[in-house]
């Protein structure tokens, strides 16, 4: 479905039901011209294995500790973790001043021992081993907090600390931001239709011109309010709140569309694509009847090398952007992967 032009063509705000926001897309504006900075994607490939990587099998960490000589995919608890487990209860308040103590925990997952490949490069049974590392790490940190947040931050642009492929798991006691507002939207929507608001969005998506790619189990889409250039939602078809509930087969189609998805991005500008890529799944411990679980990936760049830059209008009154969500979509499909999801 594409919008009238009357709306379409023009500045037009955007709704978002997932978050209950708007965006204000303003499509054209990427003709404007830049004179600003330019990002440079790194001109030389990593080694395979690098001796100074604190990721590498058998070397040292930041805090003395040796990695194991792991082969396949391994996980540690974060030596520099913004949330920790012994955390005790607290909370203060003082008039309009609140804060609460936060207990929780955070992990480095690497998806293989070396030192050069991504998601998009590994083996179908190598990032079938990531997915149900997700999987695990989740229920385990699930039986404790409630939210549990898996995510990779891909790139140096993105605040990526080393390019060793790796994501990060944090584990807490409170609902974040958008845990609360995802729990809030999707919940009213099923007390409202009695169906789930993902799966809604996915039947009005089917076979549209935001599709990107498919397989039998999961869905790829430039979501209609997207607010990144080349945002996504990774969609499964079937319900599912939680990754521990994935079945072997759904986690074998997942691992081949999050590949596909990594080479698609990495093919758009022909080279390595910046961005925050993670999942949100319903909240450990509770009714999770009125989620389904799905991945959001958030590219910054416009192009090879002009990044969206995220400040005045959208830091002060809300999200815009200047290339329409239907042209994001088309162009990603338009890139050859290399390789099907399917
Ligand atoms: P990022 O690249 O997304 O920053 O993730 C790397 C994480 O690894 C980061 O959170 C942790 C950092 O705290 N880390 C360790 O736990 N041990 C180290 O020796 C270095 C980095
Ligand atoms: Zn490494």
């Amino acid at each position: 479905m594409s919008l009238p032009p009357a709306i379409g063509a023009v500045p037009h705000r955007r709704h978002d039901p997932l978050r209950d926001e708007w965006v204000l897309v303003s499509s054209g504006r990427t003709r404007r011209p830049w004179q600003g900075r330019r990002e440079e994607a790194a001109a030389v490939r990593p080694p395979a294995y690098d001796p100074t990587c604190y990721l590498c099998p058998g070397n040292e960490r930041a805090g003395g500790v040796r990695n194991p000589a792991y082969r396949g995919t391994w996980s540690f608890e974060n030596d520099f973790a913004a949330l920790r487990p012994e955390t005790p209860p607290g909370a203060w308040s003082q008039g309009l001043l609140r804060a609460e103590a936060e207990a929780g925990s955070c992990r480095v997952l690497c998806y293989s021992p070396h030192h050069d490949r991504t998601l998009g490069s590994l083996a179908p049974a190598e990032v079938r081993a990531v997915v149900d590392r997700w999987a695990e790490e989740s229920a385990t940190l699930g039986e404790r907090w409630p939210w549990v947040q898996v995510f990779e931050n891909r790139g140096p642009e993105m605040g990526a600390s080393n390019p060793h492929p790796h994501g990060q798991i944090w584990a807490g006691e409170a609902l974040p931001r958008d845990a609360v507002r995802e729990d809030r939207t999707q919940r009213e929507h099923r007390e409202r239709t009695g169906s789930l608001l993902l799966r809604d969005v996915l039947d009005q998506e089917a076979g549209g011109p935001r599709i990107v790619d498919e397989n039998d189990g999961w869905v790829v889409l430039v979501p209609f309010w997207a607010t990144w250039p080349y945002e996504i939602l990774l969609l499964p078809r079937f319900p599912a709140a939680r990754l521990p509930e994935l079945s072997g087969e759904q986690r074998d189609a997942l691992g081949r569309i999050v590949r596909a998805l990594y080479r698609r991005y990495d093919a758009l500008f022909g080279r390595p694509l910046p961005f925050s890529f993670g999942w949100h799944q319903a909240p450990f411990g509770r009714d999770g009847a009125h989620w389904l679980l799905h991945a959001h990936a958030f590219p910054p760049l416009l192009g090879p090398d002009v990044r969206k830059f995220m400040v005045g209008y959208e830091l002060l009154s809300e999200a815009q952007r200047d290339l329409d969500p239907e042209t994001a979509a088309e162009r990603l499909r338009a890139v050859d992967p290399g390789e099907r999801a399917g």
